[in-house]
């Protein structure tokens, strides 16, 4: 209470639980990503920072330490009685997130989904997302060109079901895959987005499947899980590793042959248009419902002059 008196007396107005006035607190945005130190959400929060800075507003970010709805809502709920004006939030999970969400959305903050989005589409001004089906049917394509009209499995990666952008990515990719007669599906597994777990998918396929050409890995996670497996297995190059994202792993990972494609996402446009249609929102400016952020499908002929899509480790 002592603090409160004494900041409530620097300060031109009422002090709150995180200790801003009501003036600070109307220029505050806070981004909750889908989980810590994870370059694509890192890249997202850089483009964020600096369009709130350019704007004349504050970003601070409190991410989750693991890429799990339980966590997530603990930051969410954490924003407590004095949250900020506006939340830019990844959800984790299209459905658990919904509760949390609306919670802080009644009181007034408003809510612009960055990445991932609710399967509720009321509760959110506005979200930002690559065209996920479209990764997908463009990693579909990507490998049929690989294969060249070799007849083969394809396996797919995904993270955790009520995931609304890896779940596209997997439908979309399985979808487009029926145009190509030669290439047959091994299915989709989930991998709780969790490296090791999707390392051992992969080894478990290539006992199971033995015409495995093409492994699509929907994340940079379930990638980097996959080269591993395929490392272990000493299959680097003859099966064909369609990755998305581009984090420093997997951009090393494609200049020296574990991947041979990856579809790479704009995570800092998303983050910049983020805290546009944010600011839009407080200031009663139109507000866009949707907007898609663009999608860049690099190999390693073209990986040079593609060098602006890899993800940050530090803005
Ligand atoms: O692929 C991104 C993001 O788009 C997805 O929603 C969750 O995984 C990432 O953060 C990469 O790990």
């Amino acid at each position: 209470a002592a603090t409160a008196v004494l900041l409530a007396a620097c300060g031109s107005g009422q002090v709150g639980d995180s200790g801003g006035t009501s003036a600070e607190n109307n220029k505050r945005i806070t981004l909750i990503p889908g989980v810590q130190a994870e370059p694509f959400y890192i890249s997202m929060q850089c483009g964020a920072q600096a369009e709130a800075q350019k704007l004349g507003y504050t970003l601070d970010t409190s991410a989750p330490q693991k890429f799990d709805a339980a966590m997530q809502t603990e930051k969410v709920n954490a924003l407590g009685s004095n949250p900020p004006a506006a939340l830019l939030i990844a959800p984790t999970d299209d459905t658990a997130m919904l509760a949390p969400i609306q919670q802080v959305a009644s009181r007034g903050v408003k809510i612009i989904e960055v990445d991932t989005a609710l399967q509720d589409t009321s509760v959110a001004q506005s979200s930002i997302s690559s065209d996920s089906t479209q990764g997908g049917q463009m990693a579909a394509d990507t490998l049929a060109q690989l294969a060249a009209g070799k007849s083969g499995s394809v396996l797919v990666l995904d993270t955790i079901a009520g995931t609304s952008t890896t779940n596209a990515r997997a439908a979309g990719f399985e979808d487009q895959l029926k145009k190509y007669p030669n290439l047959k599906s091994a299915g989709i597994q989930f991998t709780q987005n969790e490296p090791e777990q999707a390392a051992s998918k992969v080894t478990a396929a290539l006992a199971s499947t033995p015409d495995l050409v093409g492994i699509f890995a929907t994340n940079l996670n379930t990638g980097e899980g996959a080269a591993t497996g395929l490392r272990n297995a000493g299959k680097v190059g003859q099966v064909n590793l369609i990755g998305f994202d581009a984090s420093p792993s997997e951009v090393e990972g494609l200049r020296n042959g574990e991947y041979q494609a990856l579809i790479a996402q704009d995570p800092a446009t998303i983050g910049q248009q983020g805290v546009q249609q944010a600011v839009a929102a407080l200031e009663g400016k139109p507000v866009t419902r949707n907007l898609t952020a663009p999608l860049h499908s690099i190999t390693k002929d073209n990986m040079d002059a593609n060098q602006q899509y890899f993800y940050k480790q530090s803005c």
